[in-house]
């Protein structure tokens, strides 16, 4: 079976092909041949995810799904939140992490929590799945694997971030992880 992740982020198809294999195979935008960034203007993770399935559900017709996701930050007063991925003003992971440490220098709080809200659209209709963990930010980035702010997210439990994790490890603990389950879990009693 198919489903259409309506993501240009690889690192995201990567991890969501993992949780999803062997039952699904992830098509996403680049393999629809949709080569649109589609505009993120809502104000919230649950719009800019219904945002970005609608625009693939109207314009190709086909039923899908969509990834809103980003690291709010306590002691930032949840920054960056739906900003996670130009947080500097560009897409550049490492500037936006750079400047995240730079912003709590000094500050003793260092809780923060990953969020994904996704968007189903199946049949016309909008399900949305919420998938949230917490943790803390590390004052220097360890670990290569992963993307984004992974090299200094410690999530609570765990002396590691999720850099030094490998796939399959985040993949039973993060927030994709939890929003995704329930995604699947959606689909399998959905018959419609
Ligand atoms: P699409 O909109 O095309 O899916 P994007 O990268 O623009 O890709 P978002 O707008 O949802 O995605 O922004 C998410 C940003 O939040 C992402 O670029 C990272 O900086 C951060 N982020 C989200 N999930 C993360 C994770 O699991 N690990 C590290 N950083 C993450």
């Amino acid at each position: 079976k198919k489903l259409v992740f309506a993501t240009n982020n690889t690192h995201k198809t990567d991890e969501v092909a993992n949780i999803l294999a062997p039952e699904y195979q992830v098509l996403n935008l680049k393999d629809i041949n949709c080569l649109v960034d589609i505009p993120e203007t809502g104000d919230t993770f649950a719009e800019n995810a219904t945002l970005k399935s609608t625009y693939v559900y109207q314009n190709y017709h086909l039923d899908c799904f969509a990834d809103d996701s980003g690291l709010e930050v306590e002691a930032l007063n949840n920054e960056p939140g739906i900003f996670s991925a130009r947080y500097s003003g560009i897409k550049d992971d490492n500037t936006n992490l750079q400047l995240l440490l730079k912003n709590l220098e000094g500050k003793s709080d260092r809780k923060a929590r990953f969020k994904t809200v996704i968007s189903l659209l199946k049949n016309g209709e909008n399900h949305l799945f919420e998938g949230v963990i917490e943790g803390t930010i590390r004052t220097e980035p360890t670990g290569s694997k992963g993307f984004g702010y992974d090299p200094i997210f410690q999530p609570d439990g765990y002396d590691i971030t999720f850099a030094e994790m490998e796939m399959s490890e985040k993949n039973k603990i993060s927030h994709r992880a939890l929003a995704m389950q329930k995604l699947i879990d959606f689909l399998r009693n959905d018959n419609s």
